[in-house]
């Protein structure tokens, strides 16, 4: 399965570590398209310019088969990612961890995404490989 994985760039990169690691989980049985979600290495002022990320980023979306997006913080990259997704008929999976934040209403509230709650690495590293691998 190709998989584009989404989580906070210019949002926040408190959690990138924790993006690596989930696409390292991914990535045992499956394509990940969006490895550079979680490389801590990447400047969030990308020299590749703004345009050229929007035109990748929605050219992997409708290549994908499915959207995993890890939501600790609010981004408004990852909800509009979620908003194509939808509606080019892309399976969208979402993970948060509700003690942290309050999810918004228009992804908890939409009954065509799939959201998953978790609470620490090991419950959504757990939770990615029981459903993927
Ligand atoms: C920096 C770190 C990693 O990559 C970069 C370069 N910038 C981007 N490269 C690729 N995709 C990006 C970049 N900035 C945002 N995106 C897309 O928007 C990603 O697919 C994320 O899921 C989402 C994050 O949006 P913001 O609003 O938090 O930046």
């Amino acid at each position: 399965m190709k998989i584009y994985f989404a989580g906070s760039i210019r949002g926040g990169r408190k959690d990138a570590e924790l993006y690596r690691r989930v696409i390292s989980a991914l990535k045992e049985k499956h394509q990940v398209l969006t490895e550079h979600v979680g490389d801590l290495s990447l400047s969030t002022v990308e020299d590749k310019g703004d345009k050229a990320i929007y035109e990748q980023d929605t050219t992997l979306l409708r290549e994908c088969d499915v959207v995993v997006a890890e939501c600790p913080q609010v981004s408004l990259g990852v909800g509009y990612e979620l908003a194509y997704a939808e509606a080019h008929n892309k399976e969208v999976h979402i993970f948060y961890r509700p003690k942290e934040i309050q999810l918004s209403a228009m992804l908890a509230g939409n009954e065509g995404f799939h959201i998953h709650r978790y609470e620490n690495a090991a419950e959504i590293l757990a939770q990615v490989r029981e459903m993927w691998n």
